[in-house]
Formats: C-alpha cells, structure tokens, sequence
C-alpha cells in the first residue's frame, strides 16, 4: 500500500463554478452533516479536515459577467478555486494522507488530479462518470467547465486557454485514464477519445461484459505491465442511475445500479493502490423532494466507504 498507515484528509470543496446551476456547493456541508467522517473513523481512519476554499465567496462572483473567456463561463475563480484545492491536495498527500476531496462539481478535479500526480507521476486516472468531462474551451458547446477537467490535465487546445488556467500542469497521458459508465458524450469528445486511443467502458460494455470484467479491463489498461500504479479515483455520482441518484445537476437515464457502482469502489479498495478519491456532483438543491436527498448524499457517502474499505464481511 501506498499509505503508511489509515491517514485521510478529506477536502472539502463547495464550488459550483464550473456549471450553471447552484446548490452542488452544498454537496460537502451535506456529506459531513450525513456523518462522513464518523463513519471513516469507524472504518478506522485517522481524519483530517482542510477547507482550502474557507473565506471565499465564489458563489457572489458568478454573477461577475466579465468572467468569461470566448465561450467558458467563469474561468478566474475555476482557475482561482482549482489551485487553492491543488495545493490542498499535495499538503495531504505528501503528508501521507489520502486526499478525499468532496465536491463541489467536477472543475474540482483539475485541482485533485494535478495535486496527486504530482506526488505520483506514474499514477492512473479511473473516471466514473455518465460524461467525459474532455470538452477543451474550443469545443466545449455549454461554456460549463465541469465538462472540460480531463483536456486541462491534458494539455489539449493548450494554446487556447484562458489565462487563468494556465498554471495546470499537463500531469495526464492519454493512456493513463480509463472512463466506466459512460452514456452521454458530445462528438467533438467522441473524436478525443477515439483519435487519442483512451479506454472508456461506457454503459454499453458494463452490460456486455459486466461491472467486474469491467474493471479487470480497467485495471489493466492503466498499468498494463503491471508496475504497481497508484490510483486516483474521481467519481461523478451521476454515474450512477438517476433512480438512485436523483439530486445530481446533469441526470441521464440508463446509468450504473447503485450496487454497480458501490462495487467499483469496493474493488478499488482491494487493490491497496488508491492514493486520491474525489466524489463531486451531488446537489441536494435538485432533489425534487427529501428522499432524493438523502438517497444522493447516502450515495456519496457510501462511495467513499466502499473505496477506502468499507466491507460487508
Ligand atoms: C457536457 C458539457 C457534464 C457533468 C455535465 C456535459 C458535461 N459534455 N458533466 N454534467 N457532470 O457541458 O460539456
Ligand atoms: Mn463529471
Ligand atoms: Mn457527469
Ligand atoms: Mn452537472
């Protein structure tokens, strides 16, 4: 194992600039108010809590229309809010802790990818997500930059981004992330996926092969010669089926069972190989009523468990 001993930090990140609608700021007051970290001390954890966006007020600047960069909304406080939680994440990490980074929507993860890849350049990018998240601020049609982490960790379009993001370091290879759960991808990502040779099981391939082939493939894509990789984990609770995760801002039907989807986690904790998770996208404010809130936040919640050894027996 990559952790000297049960350490995490869990980050908190209450952002929700990288998409228009609000409330996925509340997603880490909701996971902690649900007992996130009680339960990982149960797990046996040693926790740590770091708020790096404390005193901020990125929700007030949202309403600040100069924000903006051809068509990406709010690239200044993505690119202001991304680097205080980078620079959260590598404290934690090379402290020996697990960064648990708890969203917020998923721009975040420029933040938490760059922070762990800096500790390990060798590491693997496991995506969980209905979406690629590879739109780069050429292509991406919304404007949204939740829909655009992976390119910036890439260093696709690079010269074309706003000055604000410019700091990103280019951590990730095409062939060190694999997506699961897949099913709404826009054409322009569909050629970055199938012109840069990434591995992406989308719902199609969890329901020909099953979610643990699937994962098997998974594994073995990002560290096909068996080297011991690390894994950074970032999970976007819409992966799962809006049945069981109803208050998520971008909701698409035919997503993973909440069985399939608590799996991924538990097998990546039989790995020993996480060293970053991230769970983002739960927006307490799109539940319709308080069922749907406590069934998305229990689901974050048990997301995390699962990944960092919760098991039945
Ligand atoms: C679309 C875009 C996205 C999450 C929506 C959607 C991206 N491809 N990601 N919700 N979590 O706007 O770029
Ligand atoms: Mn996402
Ligand atoms: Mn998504
Ligand atoms: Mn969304």
């Amino acid at each position: 194992s990559f952790l000297e001993s049960l350490k995490t930090t869990i980050i908190t990140a209450p952002f929700s600039g990288g998409q228009s609608k609000s409330g996925v700021e509340d997603g880490p007051k909701y996971l902690l108010r649900f007992g996130l970290q009680a339960q990982l001390k149960e797990l046996g954890w040693e926790t740590f809590i770091d708020e790096p966006l404390k005193g901020k007020n990125f929700e007030d600047l949202k309403d600040d229309s100069t924000d903006v960069f051809e068509n990406c909304k709010h690239p200044k406080i993505v690119g202001e809010a991304t680097k205080l939680i980078y620079e959260s994440v590598k404290l934690a990490i090379f402290n020996n802790t697990l960064p648990l980074t708890i969203g917020g929507d998923h721009s975040i993860a420029i933040g938490t990818v760059a922070g762990s890849f800096t500790k390990y350049p060798n590491a693997g990018l496991i995506w969980v997500d209905a979406h690629a998240d590879i739109n780069t601020p050429k292509t991406t049609i919304s404007g949204n930059l939740h829909g655009c982490p992976v390119s910036f960790l890439m260093g696709l379009d690079s010269e074309f981004y706003p000055p604000e993001l410019q700091w990103v370091p280019k951590v990730l290879k095409p062939n060190k992330i694999v997506y699961i759960g897949l099913r709404d991808v826009d054409p322009m990502e569909r050629k970055f996926l199938q012109n840069l040779g990434i591995v992406a099981f989308s719902m199609y391939h969890i329901d020909k092969f099953g979610i643990n082939k699937v994962i098997e493939m998974a594994l073995e894509a990002i560290d096909p010669n068996n080297e011991n990789c690390p894994i950074h984990l970032s999970y976007d609770v819409d992966a799962i089926d809006p049945q069981f995760v109803p208050a998520t801002g971008t909701p698409v039907h035919g997503g993973l069972t909440l069985r399939e989807g608590l799996f991924i986690g538990e097998r990546l904790a039989e790995t020993g190989k996480l060293i970053a998770l991230d769970i983002v996208e739960c927006n307490p404010s799109l539940g319709v009523n308080e069922v749907h809130i406590i069934d998305t936040i229990a689901a974050g919640a048990a997301i995390a468990r699962c990944a960092m050894g919760e098991t039945v027996l």
